[in-house]
């Protein structure tokens, strides 16, 4: 009976037994992992976009190869989670449509426009060093397949976040102007950077059900105070600043205070009213159809040869 098998669910959760494909599963957990694996996934293929702007215009040959890399590999940890997605019952095409339509999210961040070539570092230093903020505890997650995959886009996401600071690193080396560069990527990046991790746990409607199922293994604000822990101290050895007059230890807390997030603006971009959310949306679409032709001719040839 579906007590039974609830009470198998819930034993296996409580015992950190992962769940896997076949298991019974309540319908919301089966929907909430859709939704964040999928909405993971869709911040994966858009996150290429940021980035990709400059690979034409990487200031060496060096750097174009890594910044290269890097962007091939946000395709295939999208590739990996929208695997681990399927195996809940949704196929790919049904989140396409749904990234295509507007009626997925993704990641808040990706709607912010790299200016200048220090934004590639401050991406990965900050934004790809959130993602991992969030991301580890995500590799114990109950789901099976999705905490295993998530290991592996760890490892990378950890180079990547290297490769930004050292990107960051030289530039703060380097003259006033590319000095300046630095600082002011770090300006933009940190407010976006924080708002990564999500609303405000008491406006976070998703996170209570999701730290019961062990999908969550920490709150939106928890992840967020480590993150803003180790950047002030990551931003020394730049020898720059964040750009928050009220960031102060707090003996109590043992982690800095910080300044009031502009919780609008993170709202307004995600009703895609964000300065890239159109443009980004468009290329994400436009790629698509691009591709067509490619589907068509290797869906031509399975006929053919099977
Ligand atoms: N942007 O109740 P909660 C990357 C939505 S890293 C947009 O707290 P939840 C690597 C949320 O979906 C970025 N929407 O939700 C990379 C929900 O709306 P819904 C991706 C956001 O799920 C680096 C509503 O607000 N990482 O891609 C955001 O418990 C460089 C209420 O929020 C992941 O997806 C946001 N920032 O917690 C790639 C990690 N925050 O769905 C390329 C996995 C919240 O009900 C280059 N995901 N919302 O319509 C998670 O850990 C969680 O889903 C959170 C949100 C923490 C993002």
């Amino acid at each position: 009976t579906t007590t039974n098998f609830s009470l198998q669910f819930n034993n296996k959760v409580s015992n950190e037994i992962k769940i896997e494909p076949k298991d019974w599963m309540p319908d919301d957990y089966r929907k909430t992992l859709i939704r964040q694996i999928s909405q993971h996934a869709h911040s994966e293929l858009v996150g290429m976009l940021p980035e990709a702007n400059w690979i034409s215009r990487a200031p060496t040959l060096k750097r174009k190869a890594i910044l290269l890399a890097k962007v091939q590999d946000e395709a295939g940890h999208g590739l990996y989670l929208y695997s681990a997605a399927e195996t809940l019952n949704i196929t790919r095409e049904e989140m396409y449509d749904q990234l295509h339509s507007g009626a997925a999210k993704y990641s808040s961040i990706f709607n912010y426009p790299t200016l200048t070539w220090a934004d590639v570092g401050a991406i990965g230093w900050l934004v790809d060093g959130a993602a991992i903020m969030n991301q580890v505890p995500l590799c114990r997650s109950s789901y099976g397949p999705y905490a295993r995959g998530m290991v592996r886009i760890c490892k990378e996401e950890s180079f990547h976040q290297r490769q930004g600071f050292e990107v960051l690193l030289t530039l703060s080396k380097g003259n006033d102007y590319q000095k300046a560069m630095c600082q002011d990527a770090i300006n933009r990046w940190w407010w976006p950077s924080l708002m990564m991790f999500g609303p405000p746990d008491d406006q976070s409607p998703n996170t209570l059900k999701s730290m019961e199922w062990k999908i969550k293994r920490f709150t939106n604000d928890e992840l967020r105070q480590k993150f803003v822990n180790v950047c002030v101290e990551q931003v020394k050895v730049l020898g720059m600043t964040l750009p928050d007059k009220d960031l102060k230890w707090n003996e109590d807390k043992k982690g800095y205070d910080f300044g009031t997030i502009n919780w609008d603006e993170f709202y307004q971009v995600l009703k895609g009213n964000g300065p890239c959310n159109t443009e980004r949306l468009e290329t994400r679409k436009k790629a698509w159809e691009d591709g067509k032709w490619i589907r068509d001719a290797a869906t031509a040839y399975q006929q053919k040869v099977s």
